[in-house]
């Protein structure tokens, strides 16, 4: 048995360093836009809101708008902006996101950031949920948001 144990971890150090691994989410498109960076933050049991982050990528020659967002895990689910004014911190909605023409539009903590309210129920991690993104050229699209744990953020490995 002993001599079996050096190969056994070979094997595990070369699963975690396959590039597929390492670049296992996805990447949805529709038109010109492409989706990535897409994850959610696990809520505690009692929590009624949480949170999605997503990166839209527009390889376009013309600027698109994201007119709305919508999710069968929450009641209402919208676009919001974290600001600082004054050392306070402040959530606004942003009712149309605009994509411009070749750039990448980041929602990420601490910016903005799709906000769902009156959750179904709690984001557990390991799980996913849907969320439909409506943009005005492009259309729309459903992808898969994966729950990370709280505390947790997406490692990016490209
Ligand atoms: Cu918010």
């Amino acid at each position: 048995m002993r001599s079996m144990i050096p190969v056994f971890c070979l094997f595990v150090l070369l699963v975690n360093v396959s590039p597929a691994n390492a670049d296992n989410h996805m990447h949805p498109k529709i038109g010109d836009l492409t989706i990535s960076h897409i994850w959610s933050r696990a809520t505690p049991p009692t929590a009624k809101s949480g949170v999605a982050y997503l990166h839209i990528e527009n390889k376009g020659n013309t600027d698109d708008t994201l007119v709305s967002v919508s999710s069968p895990a929450a009641g209402s689910t919208m676009v919001h902006e974290t600001t600082v004014e004054d050392g306070v911190m402040k959530m606004s909605h942003v009712m149309a996101l605009k994509i411009p023409a070749g750039q990448t539009v980041e929602l990420k903590p601490s910016g903005l950031h799709v906000m769902l309210m009156g959750l179904k129920s709690p984001l557990k991690a390991t799980e996913s949920y849907k969320l439909t993104l409506t943009f005005q050229k492009a259309g729309e699209i459903t992808i898969d948001v994966p729950i990370l744990l709280p505390g947790k953020t997406l490692e990016h490995a490209h």
